[in-house]
């Protein structure tokens, strides 16, 4: 038996569904329920917050997940990886108040940023000899300038459209991210023996699909 844990509900919930139904897994799914079981796979799903799914299959809780690579590699645990699957593309960008001068990254130096994703932003910035004050703030990220509270931010960028809202400016990609399918370190022959039919299946979904 495997448990697959993904989001309950958000931006991954749709596709991530889909992805197991086009895998020929049937389960009926209701909004009230946490939890359900397939009737032709031993797969078990979880339906949970996505920032929590990195750290339930490295504890073993879950065995597999399905997240955004934004949250695997911000919850420091890259090597979880074991399947790129092709939707929720996005990016986590720099922006600045579209008025505002940028030459290059050096004129984010003493500034402060706001970011839900400060592991990766530090990360990047430290990369470019850059030194900034990193403000960690969970949600509407975007209007951090207009209130006083940073010069830049850096978030997720999709059509670029709550940039332009808040009259912000994209100037650097910090991240390119997808969704992946993620596995626990600990699996057993078993385990890995389905794992591999599923990634099997989840690979011919994406060839039919191009
Ligand atoms: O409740 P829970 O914690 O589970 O969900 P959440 O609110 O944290 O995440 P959710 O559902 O918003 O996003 C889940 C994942 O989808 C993210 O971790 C990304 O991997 C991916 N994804 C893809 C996005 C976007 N596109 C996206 N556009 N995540 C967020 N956004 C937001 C972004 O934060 C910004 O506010 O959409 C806005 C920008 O969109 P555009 O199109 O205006 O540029
Ligand atoms: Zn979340």
């Amino acid at each position: 038996m495997l448990r697959l844990a993904i989001q309950k509900s958000g931006r991954l919930s749709e596709d991530s569904l889909t992805l197991i139904r086009e895998c020929g897994i049937n389960f009926i799914s209701s909004s009230y329920k946490l939890k359900t079981e397939a009737t032709n796979f031993p797969l078990e799903i979880l339906f949970l917050r996505d920032d929590d799914i990195p750290g339930y299959v490295q504890d073993g809780v879950a065995d597999l997940g399905i997240v955004g690579q934004n949250v695997l590699v911000e919850a420091g645990l890259p090597q979880l990886e074991v399947e790129a699957l092709g939707f929720s593309k996005c990016r986590l960008s720099l922006a600045v108040p579209r008025a505002d001068a940028y030459a290059s990254i050096a004129a984010l130096q003493g500034k402060n940023i706001a970011t839900s994703y400060p592991n990766i932003l530090g990360r990047y910035l430290a990369e470019n000899g850059v030194q900034s004050n990193l403000h960690t703030i969970s949600g509407s990220v975007e209007i951090a300038p207009s209130i006083g509270l940073a010069e830049a931010i850096c978030d997720i960028v999709s059509s670029g459209s709550t940039l332009l809202g808040n009259g912000l400016r994209e100037v650097e990609t910090v991240f390119r991210s997808e969704a992946v399918l993620i596995a626990q370190p600990n699996l057993t022959a078993e385990q890995t023996e389905l794992l591999e039919q599923l990634q099997f299946r989840m690979q011919a979904v994406r060839r039919a699909k191009r």
